[in-house]
């Protein structure tokens, strides 16, 4: 068996049943041996780094390892924004990268494949020899899993080419995740604290969001009388409950955050408390603070805590139940029927003033509204820019595995990349992307590969004809905001020309026929949204 067979094969042993990116010289047997031979999914897209990104989406929406391939050279360094994205974002990922000739002299796409990988963070392996090619392959799985970033294995095509015999291990299994209970006196001091608030508040973070870890937050809550938050990465997870006081930081509501405000204790399960949880310390000062999480170093890093403890948030939140069971501590009265009401009764078109008019629309009012009209069960990515505010405020997902917002390296453009690989990954759950004008350009032949493999997107645009978030940047300066302003085409007619379908909204009105449109969909649609750009909102206010 040739190497490059080996490899696919090899894949498919480790559960792998779709791949991502770009062929070249250096990965196109690979991919070819990957679907012919093996029965995998290669989806393709028009760019390396969109590759990567939807391996990264696939992840996040799985929670399974995300595969990308791409070829040597050129391809690895279109890929090193989004392998900073998924590294930054401690996203398990493989990416298999072709090189060229070991033996050969000079090659025009030659590079130097470990430093350029380097600098991204994430980390390198080297397929050795023909031999050891299947446990190379599995050692890079491995560190993918275990280190939670991407591991780009590097094949070169000589190797590639070799005969092999994979008889050596397919599979370097990593660990199972365990779940460390906590410290008993860790835990005592902890509950001193719990029982003597008044008004304490369930905060649950990412390590939080599994279904044991979710339904003993939900307990603890309940025996605390505490209404339940989450931070913007767990968002979702308490959908239903109604004393849920959502995001906890800078995206609470109005009348989420008087409550938040009243809180007298935090008991945080999993969350980083950093400083957009933290409101940069308005939502956390002068409460006492208890921080559970599974490893050490994240306790404490943000944010001065009362009562530190090491430990799995589920097994934390049932550990305390029962300490409070022994005490026979008595329930808070701050989940109470008044706050669940105040909840369900929150209109959040009260808190500002709609500006629609002049053939453009409020994004806010926009986004809420599409909010009740998009269908429910939905994944939503956001690109990055001005706009972000109101789909990070205004859309509500399922789950936290629903919400994918790709900012941990502040960069425009990477929306539409995740969002391809997060619909493959939920075929039976539209997502919708959010994204700018200035993000949708930096992306847009991202659009095509949706209409290519079938894959269930709604982009919606928030046109606002400019770099907003430099538009407002501009006028912060006292300065003219012109150069911020572009002239791009319409988006429908470009969705229409990449195989999808395109609907403009430039009034209120139109809303509804957007919503239709994306009702009777058959294919990916794009909802180019005309904004005005000088209307500020959410950060910008
Ligand atoms: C790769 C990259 N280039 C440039 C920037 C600087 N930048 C931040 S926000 C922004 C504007 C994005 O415009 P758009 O997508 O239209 O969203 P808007 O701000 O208008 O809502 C720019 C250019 C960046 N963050 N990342």
């Amino acid at each position: 068996m040739k190497v490059h067979d080996a490899l696919a094969m090899a894949l498919t042993q480790h559960g792998v049943d779709t791949v991502f990116g770009l062929m070249g010289e250096a990965n196109m047997l690979i991919v070819d041996d990957f679907v012919n031979h093996h029965g995998g999914r290669y989806i393709a897209s028009p760019r390396e780094d969109g590759g990567v990104l939807a391996a990264m989406g696939y992840s996040h929406s799985t929670g399974r390892l995300g595969v990308a391939t791409v070829t040597h050279g050129p391809a690895l360094t279109n890929t090193i924004t989004a392998l900073v994205e998924a590294t930054r974002s401690h996203v398990p990922l493989l990416l298999i990268a072709g090189d060229t000739e070991l033996a050969e002299r000079i090659n025009l796409q030659d590079i130097d494949q470990a430093e350029v990988t380097r600098v991204s963070g994430a980390g390198f392996h080297r397929v050795r020899s023909a031999e050891s090619c299947v446990e190379d392959l599995g050692i890079a799985v491995r560190r993918a899993t275990v280190e939670r970033r991407p591991i780009v294995l590097n094949v070169p095509i000589d190797i590639q080419e070799q005969e092999t015999s994979p008889t050596g291990p397919a599979t370097y299994g990593a660990p199972r995740a365990q779940a460390p209970g906590p410290d008993p006196d860790a835990l005592d001091r902890a509950v001193g604290i719990i029982a003597s608030s008044r008004r304490p508040v369930v905060l649950a973070g990412w390590g939080a969001i599994d279904a044991e870890a979710a339904s003993a937050a939900r307990r603890l809550a309940a025996r605390l009388g505490a209404p339940v938050a989450t931070t913007l990465k767990a968002k979702g997870l308490f959908a239903g409950d109604e004393c849920d006081l959502g995001t906890f930081g800078t995206f609470t509501s109005e009348v989420a955050g008087e409550y938040l405000g009243d809180a007298d204790c935090v008991i945080a399960l999993g969350a980083s408390l950093n400083r957009f949880t933290a409101a940069h310390g308005a939502l956390l000062d002068g409460k006492a603070i208890v921080h559970v999480d599974a490893d050490p170093a994240q306790l404490g890093e943000w944010t001065p805590v009362d009562a530190p403890i090491v430990g799995d948030a589920g097994r934390t939140a049932e550990a305390i139940v029962e300490l409070l069971d022994e005490l026979e501590h008595e329930p808070s009265s701050f989940r109470s029927p008044a706050m669940a009401a105040a909840l369900a009764d929150d209109e959040p078109t009260r808190h500002f003033e709609d500006t629609s008019g002049g053939g453009t629309v409020d994004m806010r009012t926009f986004t809420i509204r599409m909010n009740g009209l998009l269908p429910a069960d939905r994944s939503v990515v956001t690109d990055g820019g001005h706009f972000v505010v109101a789909p990070l405020r205004y859309l509500d997902v399922p789950e936290p595995r629903a919400l994918l917002y790709p900012l941990a390296f502040g960069s425009v453009g990477l929306g539409l990349g995740c969002a391809v690989g997060v619909a493959a990954g939920q075929p039976g759950r539209p997502t919708v992307l959010v994204c700018g004008d200035g993000g949708m350009m930096m992306s847009l032949a991202e659009f095509n590969t949706a209409v290519r493999h079938d894959l269930d997107l709604i982009v919606l645009v928030m046109n606002d004809g400019s770099y907003g978030a430099e538009y407002h940047n501009y006028l912060k300066y006292d300065m003219d905001p012109a150069l911020s302003l572009l002239a791009w085409p319409d988006f429908a007619p470009i969705a229409d020309a990449l195989g999808g379908t395109g609907v403009t909204v430039r009034d209120l009105r139109d809303i509804e026929e957007a919503a239709a449109v994306i009702e009777r969909r058959t294919g990916p649609v794009l909802v180019d949204v005309k904004l005005d750009p000088a209307v500020r909102v959410g950060f910008f206010d």
